[in-house]
């Protein structure tokens, strides 16, 4: 590895932080994984973590530092790679962040939906920022073990792309430098300077799948199967493509984003969304950064938005399993 500046922390112990943080471990990049939770981190230091990979062999656990993340010291300054729900990465957790990560911290943030880069700036004023989005596939199968469901591509860039590092400083930038860990992870990992359309394009096609597949039960090779659910998907897409593209997106065509959508649809046609299964554990979901923030855009540009503010309802309607007494 080139460079990790002075190592690489890896914030949750979800599906998405387990799979970084073991394939981290698995390629001895130094890796520290930080949890929410003591519980958790006593288990990952006892048992390591396991990554199942569908057609290898059975998974072998791989050992690394864990910690809670009220116990790390202040003054952290590495890499951090964040791992954590929408709804996790609200203002007391950015706060509790600010106090514990130094000014030479890089924070990279792997969050779904819109929303938490600006309020993460807000928070850690002079830490270096980056946005990452990934199509990588994972879900958790216990508090030490995650399954790898689809490798994909990720996407690093920086929020504010003027602030570079200067051609002559001889390291790499935080992209290159993150970049590289994750490469050397066996991640397929591109540096890009359009990250937020990245970001765009992503939230298109979940605004699109994951309220829709959460309401009917489907997983996401079911949804376009029928004219109805078809429609529905047509109508939701071109609301949101129409309100995205008045606030940045912009390097495709109409019919290219749709079809992006779909191919999205069969090359996880076995998934249950991310939003499914929140809804299907319990969980608060992450409508409000996804239709509910693509209501907010459109409201900010005097543009009506029935069908995003419509799905953001119903998703928040949902009774829970305990609601409904399963
Ligand atoms: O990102 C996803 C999610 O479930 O949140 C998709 C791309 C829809 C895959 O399931």
């Amino acid at each position: 590895m080139q460079e990790t500046m002075k190592g690489v922390a890896v914030f949750g112990g979800g599906a998405l932080g387990m799979l970084l943080a073991g394939k981290l471990a698995l390629a001895e990049v130094p890796v520290t994984v930080w949890t929410r939770t003591e519980g958790q981190a006593a288990k990952i230091r006892e048992a390591g973590i396991s990554i199942e990979q569908p057609g290898r062999d059975p998974a072998q656990a791989v050992r690394l530092d864990a910690a809670a993340f009220g116990d790390v010291h202040p003054g952290y300054e590495g890499i951090v790679l964040v791992a954590l729900k929408q709804t996790s990465l609200n203002e007391p957790l950015l706060a509790e962040m600010r106090r514990k990560l130094g000014e030479g911290a890089g924070i990279v943030l792997f969050q779904n939906g819109i929303g938490h880069v600006e309020r993460a700036a807000s928070f850690l004023p002079g830490r270096e920022l980056l946005a990452a989005v990934t199509t990588e596939g994972a879900l958790r199968i216990g508090e030490t073990a995650v399954r790898h469901t689809g490798s994909g591509e990720t996407w690093i860039g920086r929020w504010e792309p003027e602030a570079d590092t200067p051609a002559d400083s001889g390291k790499p930038s935080l992209p290159e430098a993150a970049a590289n860990a994750l490469e050397k992870a066996g991640f397929s990992v591109f540096v890009s300077n359009q990250i937020r359309e990245r970001m765009l394009r992503k939230l298109l096609v979940n605004a699109v799948i994951n309220p829709l597949t959460a309401l009917w039960r489907v997983t996401n090779g079911e949804l376009p199967a029928t004219p109805e659910r078809l429609s529905a998907m047509r109508a939701l897409f071109r609301e949101t493509e129409g309100i995205l593209r008045l606030h940045g997106l912009r390097n495709a065509d109409d019919d290219e984003l749709w079809e992006t959508v779909l191919g999205v649809c069969t090359a996880t046609a076995a998934n249950r969304s991310s939003m499914l299964q929140d809804v299907d554990a319990g969980r608060e979901t992450e409508i409000d950064a996804m239709n509910g923030a693509v209501s907010r855009m459109g409201e900010a540009s005097g543009m009506e938005a029935p069908w995003n503010a419509a799905v953001t309802a119903l998703v928040k309607a949902i009774l829970s399993p305990k609601e409904r007494g399963v």
